[in-house]
Order: structure tokens, then sequence, then C-alpha cells
């Protein structure tokens, strides 16, 4: 029991001190620390695209075509989403890059006991639960196409359809999955560690998502023309960091004066 008690005091220190990323060889401390955030700022903006809108791209939907060929027989990509409207970019992944302090991650990681068994337990359960955020599998497509959790976070995989898919992440530093969904199943799985996971299905190649991890709260997925909100950030100069799947990063400086609102801008160019 002591021996027991001391590594949970240990894992309990870790935590306050911030995520140890990396391999032994390799380690890296993603620092955050939650306080209250009192008279903190909003960033605000748009994500746009510069020039014409290219065409979007069709997918090759080639099996269990009964159930995955829909929208009139064709299946647009999600990989560059342009509002004709407003150019903007829907799916941009807008986020804080240095900042050490702020608000609450998600309540279902202020769990200090971190472990994958606790996440597991819940395997097999169908429909999603209350607080984890999910990755459903309906109509042979992720849904979200783009999700974005903090470090830690517990995900729900799910499938609604009534065939077989399968999750296969493409991760370096969280544990990779290859698993079968079957219908109506929920599969629990975390992501300890921040990167840009690919998630496919082998089933159905043309599958495709992006599990995003961060390793702090402050970041917004932009709807579909392009608007995000960051909310409750404390005063201070940050970077913030614009992700796309398939356009070069962009990062700005931005700073946030205390219960103001700043507003910054990305646009991009369409690459050829
Ligand atoms: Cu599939």
């Amino acid at each position: 029991m002591k021996v027991k008690r001391l590594c949970t005091a240990i894992a309990g220190t870790f935590l306050t001190i911030g995520l140890i990323v990396g391999s032994s060889s390799t380690v890296k401390s993603y620092a955050y620390t939650e306080i209250e955030v009192t008279d903190g700022g909003n960033i605000t903006g748009t994500v746009t695209l510069e020039g014409d809108i290219p065409p979007v791209k069709m997918l090759n939907v080639d099996s269990d075509t009964h159930l995955c060929v829909h929208t009139h027989g064709k299946t647009p990509s999600q990989a560059l989403i342009v509002s004709k409207d407003t150019n903007g970019i829907k799916n941009v992944v807008v986020s804080i890059e240095n900042i050490e302090k702020g608000k609450k991650l998600a309540p279902s990681n202020s769990n200090p006991e971190l472990n994958q068994k606790g996440c597991e337990e819940k395997g097999g359960e169908k429909g999603p639960s209350n607080s984890n955020p999910a990755l459903n599998q309906k109509d042979c497509e992720f849904i979200p196409h783009i999700l974005v959790v903090p470090a830690g976070s517990k995900i729900d995989i799910l499938n609604e359809d009534e065939v077989l898919h399968n999750v296969h992440t493409y991760a370096i530093k969280n544990s990779p999955i290859n698993i079968a969904v079957l219908y109506g199943s929920k599969v629990c799985k975390r992501f300890m560690f921040p990167e840009i996971v690919r998630v496919k299905c082998d089933v159905h190649k043309w599958m495709s998502a992006y599990i995003v991890v961060k390793d702090n709260p402050y970041f917004a997925v932009t709807d579909e023309n392009g608007n995000f909100k960051i909310d409750n950030v404390p005063a201070g100069t940050y970077k913030l960091q614009a992700w796309q799947e398939t356009l070069e990063n962009q990062v700005k400086d931005v700073t946030v004066a205390a219960g103001n609102e700043v507003k910054i801008d990305f646009k991009f160019t369409a690459t050829k």
C-alpha cells in the first residue's frame, strides 16, 4: 500500500509541474498550470483563402457503396473547405502555442489519476458518454473531421454505420491505435502527448481525420465561414498559430489586454 501511495504521490507531482513528453532520451516538459483567470481577454478573427477557390475534390468511394456514396452519388473531400461567400476556410486549428498558465483544461482531463485503465474500462458501452469528446464514424466519414483536445484527454471512438470500420492512427508520441470498430460499439482511448495524429480507416481508404492534441486549452476550430474565437486568455503576448492540413502553418504574435478583445486574421494562399 505504501508503494502504491508513493507512486500516486509521484504521479500527482508530475501533473502539477506539467506533462512529460517524449522518450527517456528526449524528454521535454510541457508545463501548464490551471489558474483562476480574472479579467481575461478574447482573441477572435477569421481564416481566409486569397485568390481563386480551388474546386472541391471528390473522393474515390469504391467499397460498401450502398451505404457510403452520398451527396447525390459523390462524396466531397473534407481536406480543404472554403466558403464561396466569405472565402473563409473551415476546420483550421487556431491555437496559442506558448502559454503556461490559464483556464482549466476540459473537465474530463482534470482527474489527477491519469491512466489508460480507467479509460479502457468504459470500452464497449454504447453511445457517447457525457464528458468525453467523440470521434464518430457515420455515413463512412469521420465526424468531426478535425478533433482538437488537450493532452490527457479521453476520446470515445464510435461507429454508427451498419458496416465494419477500423481506426488506424499514425502517431509518434501517443500509442498508435489499429482496431476494428463494430456497428454500435464504443472504444475509449486516451491521448497523452501533444501532436497531430492522422486517423484513417483501412476498410474505406478515403476516410480521413485528424486528432490534434494540444498542451493547453487555448484553441479553436474555424467554422464554415472561417471564424474563430479563443476566450478567457490571461493578458500577455503570445504566438498564435493557424494549422490547416493542406496549407503551410502560419504563426502571428498577438497581445491580449485584460478584459479586451483582439482581432487577428490569417490569410492563406492556395497551393497549386
Ligand atoms: Cu470505414
